[in-house]
């Protein structure tokens, strides 16, 4: 199958051209000049011509951040892997990177092992792994070296949630260090999980069990000193250090500091820390703040993280938007903590909605079309192996692309998105623009306000690594 996009504007990361986009079957295989004797003999032999006249043309969205059906607090996050990657497609992304998880105890090639049977076959678009180490000792060290070669490249620790995922520092150095051997890239959930739990437990001994407490006790400054402290452990290691979902202007300043020291020390954040906030969101009446709770937390909107997250984005101390996509439903699985915030599901799904919010970015001139496309797209590719394949429109990669029609509004609701989910954080909210066509490696996703795509579409790939470091 031959398809030629027409009359739309290509966005790359470094500039946007009037070009005709060539595909054979999953690969681009040309950009031609409209009107040139080329593009004519394409068109013609073409069999299958899209339009995209006042229209963007960009590379499919790379989501780096997802929990697919992750196990949390006694439940399961609500999409699976044909839903939630389902939902991803018609959001604009074509590619997620999930989180294989190890909890204390198991054996990581095992986790691994079962993370690859829960999606194989199921998902829309392509996919790849990262590894949550949930336990660093010998035998997780050694696999460490087994997974890189496997195309597992980066993996992720968490300075929170003690007695479930947690690492202490000689544990964070440990994995750093084999970091630095292997060339993998290390992830931190950086939040002070101890301090957090004793304050956890102080405000619940208060009678304080409302949803929002949520928020009060995973303070910014332990978002920040966790940061401070695994930039100190990467240097330390000489390892590279990739922050997942920032919320705070506070940890975002350690970021930029240790980026202004030279080091390879990235970040990135999701769209709910760039929109939502703790007063009307996390302590929204009675019970709907549950639906808010997620970890790093949502932050106070009479502070300035807000604007500071769009600042970072701008300057590239913030080099990624992933979503942590981590949905769990009202129903039965936030309810779990009526009585109790700690005991509810951490997570907002939003794999649906990225390229859409940040897209906003653009319109409110936050952000340039080519910032845009490299924030969802390029750079996650980049960062985590893909790039050449994800990432870009050029000869050799994969024809997965997105055109985008800045003249649509979209509403978000409950009653329209695709994730398995029976709220939605964004409820209400107003987009400028649409996802008007996805292709997956060539293949028609999205077209005509319908899915026409399969469960079992997307294929498993095996990482490089980063292209971020020496
Ligand atoms: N944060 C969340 O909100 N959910 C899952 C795990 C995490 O770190
Ligand atoms: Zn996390
Ligand atoms: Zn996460």
């Amino acid at each position: 199958m031959t398809t030629l996009i027409k009359n739309g504007t290509v966005v790359s990361a470094t500039g946007r051209t009037e070009q005709e986009i060539l595909i054979d079957g999953e690969h681009v295989v040309a950009l031609l000049h409209p009107g040139s004797d080329l593009a004519g003999a394409a068109e013609r032999g073409a069999e299958h011509v899209i339009d995209a006249a006042g229209k963007y043309v960009v590379p499919g969205g790379v989501d780096a951040h997802t929990h697919m059906e992750l196990p949390f607090g006694g439940t399961n996050a609500s999409d699976t892997f044909e839903t939630g990657t389902r939902a991803a497609a018609w959001g604009g992304t074509t590619t997620i990177i999930d989180f294989a998880v190890q909890k204390y105890g198991e054996n990581i090639q095992a986790s691994l092992d079962e993370w690859h049977a829960k999606a194989a076959g199921e998902c829309a678009i392509d996919y790849a792994f990262h590894q949550i180490i949930g336990g660093v000792d010998d035998n997780s060290l050694k696999a460490m070296d087994v997974l890189v070669d496997e195309g597992i490249t980066s993996f992720k620790l968490f300075m929170a949630y003690p007695g479930v995922f947690y690492a202490d520092d000689g544990q964070i150095l440990k994995a750093m260090q084999k970091a630095n051997d292997n060339g993998a890239m290390i992830m931190m959930h950086a939040e002070n999980g101890i301090a957090i739990d004793v304050l956890a437990e102080q405000a619940v001994a208060r009678g304080e069990t409302d949803p929002v407490n949520h928020g009060y006790v995973r303070r910014k400054e332990l978002e920040a000193e966790a940061t401070f402290r695994a930039v100190q452990l990467a240097k330390v290691a000489g390892a590279p250090l990739y922050i997942v979902h920032l919320s705070a202007s506070e940890a975002l300043e350690a970021v930029a500091n240790a980026r202004n020291d030279g080091m390879n020390v990235f970040a990135e954040t999701c769209p709910q820390y760039l929109y939502l906030n703790v007063e009307d969101h996390l302590n929204a009446p009675g019970f709907l703040g549950a639906g808010y709770v997620c970890s790093t937390p949502l932050r106070s909107k009479h502070e300035h993280h807000h604007a500071d997250l769009w600042k970072g984005l701008r300057v590239n101390d913030l080099s990624v938007v992933a979503t942590d996509h981590c949905p769990f439903c009202m129903k039965d699985q936030k309810e779990l903590g009526k009585d109790d915030f700690r005991a509810i599901p951490n997570g907002i799904g939003g794999v649906e909605h990225r390229m859409d919010l940040i897209y906003q970015g653009v319109v409110a001139g936050e952000l340039t079309l080519e910032r845009w496309v490299e924030l969802c797209s390029t750079t996650p590719a980049r960062m985590f192996g893909l790039y050449g394949k994800k990432g870009v429109i050029q000869p050799g990669a994969d024809a997965d692309i997105v055109i985008y029609d800045p003249n649509v509004q979209t509403h978000i609701s409950v009653d329209t998105h695709h994730m398995n989910m029976d709220y939605s954080a964004y409820e209400g909210v107003v987009v400028d623009g649409k996802v008007d066509t996805v292709l997956s490696r060539g293949k028609t996703l999205i077209a005509d306000n319908a899915y026409h795509g399969t469960k079992g579409d997307g294929r498993y790939y095996k990482r490089g690594l980063s292209q971020y470091l020496m």
